[in-house]
């Protein structure tokens, strides 16, 4: 089924930079269009890459996180140039394990040809040289295991950059070697309208398709040369020890028509081809992909899928919105527990920055967090979330959600990212709201997104343990998980007055012990099997009991 409305904004934007850079790039005679190159073509690596799993230290539960998502660009600069690397994150693994991850999602480390977000891959076997090299990737996985956290790059499927050899080479001519690695059509095709554009641009020899961009040209993915060649890139990640895949864009791998180019039977083949060869061949991976319009559909073929939808049930469900609330107590009543959950992330069409949305109102942000922190699913924590950051007040569209992360105020420089000129604006609220002032303060934001993340890692039955239940009431919430013998009862009251929040199915004259806040009590289970508990405004409990 198809649903253009969240995503046409992503693209909307995407379409925007996208024209700028498209001008810059006809100015100085590259890109895709129907201007090439004349010289010779360059080559394309085909090398086969055979399955060499290095083994993991990592341990199961690694998957069930939380993780951080990192935009390698803006988190730490470790040369001064403005602009974050590999050196400069490993500089930071420390105070991501300090939080409490055991999982980083990177955004494209891959070369590519934008220079920011890296979606338009030109090597999808080598790292974007502003990041570092091989050898720092390497040192990154290693110092990550060290600490008990697994490290998943975004690997692009759908579509490779302009620049990238293999379409240089198939858009020289008709008669190339590569010319069916992507998809091409000696007349225009009409019809066709994806997110409100039109695929199809003007290439040297006919037309070639193209969605997000004309400097980002779809693979041929009905082409089993080039579904093979991506599943060789993807050993050559998995040989050096990666843990596994962000998949972007997963609804828009295979078209078939004008009225039938996403969410296709072959995607989700694709996709299950993809699973079978990575956990037949390796150890421990985790695989989450971004199909933003069929979230639920994909999680199966995937193994786990970003829960878009949720988050904005997250959010004002937070805000005391009972519909909501009702929402997010049903949505594990029907979605599997392999879901991945998050409050935003890098695109704006998935909503702006969390504090952004909330409006400062740092009471309710605490409320979604740990809605989402202790729900199952594998949570997202999307970077500089847990302190706060929001976005730049001089940026619009995703640049805005991607600024550099706030480590200090704005008095030693440029918020501790870097010693020289940052690659672009700082969050609006780097001054109150960064990791030196907020590690200092007990009760600041990120001190609870810390307390929070420890009290799921304490008990199994929040960090691992399936859904048994979950019942809305006004404006509260009550959950409960189950692993082995140990149930948690999850109690949130979003309202601004006090509750009674009840909890059934609990052992008769059992005790519910306090698990969160420490200053909490335990309570005793009636003969019946159930409890109501005070909890105060805008307050989160956490009890467990063993069955
Ligand atoms: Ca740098
Ligand atoms: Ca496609």
């Amino acid at each position: 089924m198809s649903m253009p409305t969240l995503p046409s904004r992503r693209h909307l934007h995407g379409r925007l930079a996208a024209l700028s850079l498209a001008l810059l790039l006809t100015a100085c005679g590259g890109g895709g269009g129907s201007g090439g190159s004349t010289g010779p073509l360059p080559s394309v690596d085909t090398t086969a890459v055979a399955a060499a799993d290095p083994g993991t230290t990592l341990d199961a539960d690694w998957r069930k996180g939380p993780f951080a998502e990192i935009f390698v660009r803006a988190y730490q600069d470790s040369n001064g140039d403005g602009i974050g690397d590999l050196q400069g994150l490993i500089g930071r693994l420390d105070y991501l394990r300090d939080l409490g991850v055991t999982g980083i999602w990177l955004m494209p480390i891959t070369k590519s040809q934008d220079g920011d977000h890296g979606y338009a891959v030109s090597d999808y076997r080598a790292v974007e040289p502003g990041y570092g090299t091989l050898a720092d990737l390497d040192a990154l996985v290693s110092a990550a295991h060290a600490r008990g956290i697994g490290v998943v790059v975004d690997y692009v499927m759908n579509h490779s950059a302009a620049q990238h050899p293999a379409f240089v080479n198939a858009n020289s001519g008709s008669s190339n070697a590569f010319r069916d690695w992507y998809i091409f059509s000696a007349s225009k095709p009409s019809g066709w309208s994806i997110y409100g554009g039109d695929p199809w641009r003007s290439g040297r020899e006919g037309y070639y398709f193209a969605p997000f961009w004309d400097q980002m040209p779809d693979f041929n993915l009905k082409n089993t040369t080039v579904v093979n060649w991506h599943h060789d890139n993807l050993r050559f990640w998995l040989n050096r020890g990666i843990d596994g895949f962000r998949f972007d864009a997963v609804g828009n791998l295979v078209e078939n028509g004008p009225a039938a180019w996403e969410n296709q039977a072959e995607n989700f083949t694709l996709m299950g081809n993809v699973r079978q060869m990575v956990n037949g061949s390796y150890a421990n991976r985790f695989l989450v992909c971004e199909g933003p319009s069929a979230p639920l559909q994909f999680q199966p073929a995937c193994g786990s899928a970003f829960a878009f939808g949720h988050q904005y049930k997250l959010v004002s469900a937070a805000q005391g919105d009972a519909a909501a609330i009702r929402d997010v107590a049903a949505y594990f009543d029907t979605a599997s527990a392999g879901m991945s959950t998050m409050l935003s992330n890098h695109d704006s069409f998935a909503g702006q920055r969390a504090m952004d949305q909330f409006n400062g109102n740092e009471a309710q942000y605490r409320l979604a967090a740990a809605t989402y922190l202790l729900q199952p699913g594998t949570p997202f924590i999307y970077y500089g979330e847990e302190i706060g950051m929001r976005g730049a007040g001089s940026l619009s569209g995703d640049p805005k959600l991607r600024t550099p992360m706030s480590w200090t105020s704005t008095n030693t420089g440029a918020g501790g990212f870097t010693s020289g000129t940052p690659f672009r604006a700082l969050s609006a609220n780097v001054a109150a709201y960064n990791v030196q002032t907020q590690a200092a303060q007990t009760n600041s934001l990120l001190n609870w997104y810390k307390a929070i993340i420890a009290v799921r890692q304490a008990h199994p039955a929040l960090r691992r343990g399936i859904h048994v239940s979950a019942a809305a009431a006004g404006t509260t919430l009550s959950f409960q998980r189950q692993d082995g013998n140990q149930r948690a009862v999850v109690m949130i009251n979003y309202g601004t007055g006090n509750a009674l929040i009840n909890a059934s199915g609990l052992p008769a004259n059992g005790v519910l012990t306090n698990a969160f806040p420490p200053s909490g009590t335990d309570v005793n289970i009636d003969a019946g099997g159930s409890v109501s508990v005070s909890v105060p405004p805008q307050s989160v409990r956490v009890f467990v009991t063993s069955l």
